[in-house]
């Protein structure tokens, strides 16, 4: 028996079931992070027992009458699903969304973390799928760009890290110490520092580019931008992002693309052009970003999409623009947390606590979103159910066999159970979760009985070295000045997560200079932080970690912009706010 963790991780680490110890297998290689080591412990801390409405403790079959009243006397195009990467289980993420979309309901654009990446670099290569485990031990050298991959890619850095390492940040990350050499450049100025590597690599290479369908247009492109405002917008000197170029041409890295760079002002452009910079040196494969779209699984399928699909897409970057316009009555939540997470948050915190939306979430934790919900019902975690995990990195599929008694009931029973109240039967929502799986997996050649089987099976990705389109190549907007704040992983939480076990603190903003409270202004909304003094931060760069988010007094998303960026809608998080000293 073994479980894969489930968590929003490029890592997927794999776990023999009976002793809970990690599997020295590759590339996880036997150890995991100080949540995997405290997991079994977390699984017993903070836990919904039964099922909540306005708080009272109440039968199951109660509150799910209660959600499907609720859901009955609600238009469909004004009940949303929320639902992310909480558990990264396909029957647990995907599979329950099918009773929304036979009932018409609205579904979010899942755009608030990779999206934008993965519709950059598929512009140009048709695909994201970049790099596998085994490539990343090929190469000489790694380029880590907007990535705290130290936290947040833990046995993606143990491959890499005694190899040369370069970081690209706008702080002093742990990465970027740990890293051989580092550029610290100014906040959503990717794309320029982007075009000014390839203006740099074009004319050193002369002809050859050899993935490329159309050098000459990429040649003309940079040179549409002259070194001086590459240098001012960067904050790099021409020098610099050179001898970065040097580095490409020397050691050809493998660059590996971090998730925050989507969450910048207009980082679609960013990615997409960082992308080109592998192809341009002719290095198959020679970037990283995410490869959950490349592994053939049909994620539309189990969502049902096939047969039904949602009334409408509400971007995440605009989920409480929605509820403040009334145009959501009631937010069906799982694996997610939505107070914590999305842009503007407070809006859906207003509109909940006012009554003018309905918050039914299913959760194994008392979140922050499940602590203000009408309906709360409980949910096992990924040690209590069975399921097939899949991995944004590397390629084995797992069948996940619980280890612990279930506590509350699981997310196909329950939307069973809806359906049922509400008098729906429907080949969707009846269809066999297994068999449907095992359709879903038909272009991995993995099949649900091999992994009952084998537990754990190595997903053939196929690969073909085609030619990377240059275009479109986008007219670069300069990102706005002023203070940014700027997010990142820390190594005991995953986003929201691990709260009960190492203790959520007071919202604190580290900033080079000044100690004390201020105040963060963004959307005409107020957030009280306290600063803590960090010298190697830049001026200008306010720093926090993402479990920050949320606080007894605040939710410091209120004040993050949320413009929704180019490609894949992501909204921007890493952005500007006014800082008002106190
Ligand atoms: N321990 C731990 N691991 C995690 C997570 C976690 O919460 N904790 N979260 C998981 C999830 S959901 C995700 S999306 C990934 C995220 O992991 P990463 O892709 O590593 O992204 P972040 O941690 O958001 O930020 C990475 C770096 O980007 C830098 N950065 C911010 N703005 C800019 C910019 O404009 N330009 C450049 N060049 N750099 C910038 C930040 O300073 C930070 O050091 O990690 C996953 N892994
Ligand atoms: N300002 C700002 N905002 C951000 C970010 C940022 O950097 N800055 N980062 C963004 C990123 S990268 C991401 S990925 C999102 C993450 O946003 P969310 O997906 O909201 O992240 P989590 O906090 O991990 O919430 C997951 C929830 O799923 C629950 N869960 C876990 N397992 C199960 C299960 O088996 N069943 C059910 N029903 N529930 C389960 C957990 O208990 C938790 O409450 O946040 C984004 N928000
Ligand atoms: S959170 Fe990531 S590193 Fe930690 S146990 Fe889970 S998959 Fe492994
Ligand atoms: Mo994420």
């Amino acid at each position: 028996m073994v479980i894969a963790c489930t968590r929003d991780c490029y890592d997927t680490c794999v776990f023999s079931g009976e002793n809970y110890k990690p599997l020295n297998i590759f590339p996880v290689n036997g150890f995991t992070c100080s949540r995997g080591r405290t997991d079994l412990k977390r699984n017993e801390i903070n836990r919904v027992l039964h099922p909540l409405i306005e708080g009272k403790e109440v039968e199951l079959k109660e509150a799910v009458k209660k959600v499907a009243e609720i859901v009955k006397n609600t238009p469909k195009d004004k009940i949303l699903h929320v639902d992310y990467d909480g558990n990264q289980g396909l029957l647990t993420w995907y599979f329950p969304a099918r009773l929304w979309n036979v009932l018409g309901a609205l579904s979010t654009d899942y755009s608030i973390c990779s999206s934008e990446g993965h519709e950059a670099i598929k512009l140009h290569y048709g695909s994201s799928l970049g790099a596998l485990p085994e490539d990343f031990e090929k190469f000489d050298s790694v380029v880590f760009w907007g990535s705290e991959a130290v936290f947040s890619f833990i046995h993606g850095w143990a491959l890499v890290r005694n190899k040369f390492k370069v970081a690209i940040d706008v702080r002093m990350s742990e990465t970027a110490k740990r890293s051989d050499k580092r550029y610290l450049i100014k906040p959503s100025s990717d794309s320029f520092l982007a075009v000014g590597i390839l203006k740099y690599l074009m004319n050193y290479l002369n002809s050859l580019h050899p993935l490329l369908d159309d050098p000459e247009k990429l040649r003309l492109y940079v040179d549409n931008y002259t070194w001086a405002e590459i240098e001012e917008i960067t904050g790099l000197s021409r020098s610099e992002i050179e001898e970065i170029g040097e580095i490409y041409i020397e050691k050809s890295p493998l660059t590996i693309i971090g998730f925050a760079l989507g969450r910048t002002y207009h980082g679609g452009y960013a990615i997409a052009l960082i992308s080109l910079i592998p192809a341009l040196l002719g290095i198959p494969y020679g970037f990283y970003y995410s490869n959950s779209q490349g592994l053939g699984i049909d994620f539309a399928y189990l969502r049902g999409l096939h047969y039904s699909r949602p009334g409408n897409i509400v971007p995440m970057a605009n989920v409480g623009d929605y509820v403040e316009e009334g145009k959501i009555e009631v937010l069906y939540v799982w694996n997610s947390n939505p107070l914590h997470s999305l842009p503007k948050s407070h809006k859906i915190l207003k509109a909940v606590k006012e009554g003018r939306v309905k918050l039914v979430v299913h959760d194994p934790f008392l979140s922050d979103t499940a602590k203000v919900a009408d309906i709360v019902i409980p949910a096992p975690t990924f040690l209590e159910k069975h399921d097939v995990v899949y991995s944004y990195w590397h390629n084995f599929l797992v069948y996940n066999e619980p280890i612990r008694p279930a506590k509350g009931i699981d997310e196909i029973r329950l939307m069973r159970m809806i359906a049922k109240e509400l008098g729906i039967s429907h080949p969707l929502i009846e269809e066999d979760e297994w068999s449907a799986l095992n359709y879903a997996l038909r272009n991995t050649g993995v099949t649900v009985d091999r992994l009952k089987r084998e537990k754990i099976v190595k997903v053939e990705v196929k690969r073909e070295v085609k030619k990377v389109k240059v275009e479109p190549l986008p007219k670069l907007i300069r990102p706005p000045e002023g203070y940014y704040l700027v997010f990142s992983s820390h190594p005991n939480y995953t986003n929201s997560q691990f709260k009960e076990v190492y203790r959520s603190r007071e919202l604190v903003v580290y900033n080079c200079c000044y100690e004390g409270y201020a105040i963060l202004e963004g959307n005409g909304m107020m957030v009280e932080v306290k600063m803590l003094k960090d010298e190697s931060l830049p001026k200008g760069i306010l720093f926090t970690y993402k479990f920050f988010l949320v606080s007894d007094k605040a939710l410091l998303n209120a004040v993050v912009p949320g413009d929704i960026n180019d490609y894949g809608g992501t909204p921007v998080l890493n952005g500007k706010v006014r800082l008002l000293m106190k």
